[in-house]
């Protein structure tokens, strides 16, 4: 897969995409990202790119001729999605991440100002992604977590261990608590239940587990989760100990 990212900042990606999976995946051309400077696409003598907004208001808007420039120089077919990493954008998540994986190559736009030209918007951008409901100063750690999401999906980057993990993501519930040695740490032994070697109580034990989790830290999920019955009759009990003030909610 193919990545074409336009940034002011070609130079913040650097490190994130020289460690560990990135790295490996690049190294064994599963991957290639190609980073380009929108300021070498100006057409100004003093190689800016931004401008005031019409119509008054605080800060910068890039002007869409670097961006139209810097657009054309790559040769985009019909079926290249170009994302405008945006606050306005709709969320990002698991399975867009999919959907993205599917695709030989990706251009992505990461904006550092208050935004980008409409018109560029209108005519060139397929769709712009948001990561979350939090203000960032750039759109280029948007584009790091967009590419990385992306290219753990693609076959042979990752292991096969984790392809089975991410299954247990799309499940929608959140991960059961992990133990290793020591027995004890601060005093806190490891639940007795894990040394037991009985694997029908282990996952019975985690299932529980992943339900709590879920249950306190995020409700909405439980909507989406294949539940059966035993886990129904859990969350109700989980449920009956919040009315009574009994439960003990996760941090
Ligand atoms: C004028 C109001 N601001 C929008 C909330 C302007 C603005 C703030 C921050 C415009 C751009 C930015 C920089 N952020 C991104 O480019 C960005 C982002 C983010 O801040 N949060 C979550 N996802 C994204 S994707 C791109």
């Amino acid at each position: 897969m193919r990545f074409d990212i336009l940034t002011l900042f070609p130079e913040m990606f650097d490190s994130v995409f020289s460690y560990g999976i990135m790295k490996r995946a690049m190294d064994n051309n599963l991957v290639s990202i190609n980073l380009h400077n929108i300021r070498d696409f100006s057409e100004d003598k003093f190689g800016r790119v931004d401008d005031y907004p019409y119509g008054g208001g605080p800060g910068m808007v890039l002007r869409p001729e670097p961006l139209y420039k810097a657009l054309k120089s790559l040769d985009l077919d019909g079926d290249t999605p170009v994302i405008y990493m945006s606050p306005s954008g709709t969320l990002f998540n698991q399975q867009k991440a999919r959907d993205l994986a599917a695709k030989e190559h990706i251009v992505i736009l990461a904006g550092h100002y208050e935004g980008i030209d409409e018109r560029i918007i209108m005519t060139c951008v397929t769709e712009e992604i948001s990561i979350g409901d939090y203000v960032l100063s750039g759109g280029e750690i948007p584009a790091m977590v967009v590419v990385d999401a992306v290219a753990r999906l693609l076959p042979g980057v990752l292991g096969n261990i984790t392809s089975v993990e991410d299954e247990s993501f799309n499940n929608y519930l959140l991960e059961y608590p992990q133990y290793t040695r020591p027995y004890v740490f601060n005093g806190i032994p490891v639940p007795e239940v894990l040394l037991s070697g009985n694997h029908a109580m282990i996952n019975n034990w985690r299932r529980k587990k992943s339900l709590e989790k879920t249950f306190c830290r995020r409700p909405d999920l439980l909507e989406k989760a294949l539940l059966d019955d035993s886990d129904n009759m859990y969350i109700n009990s989980l449920k009956q100990l919040r009315k009574e003030g009994k439960d003990e909610p996760h941090k």
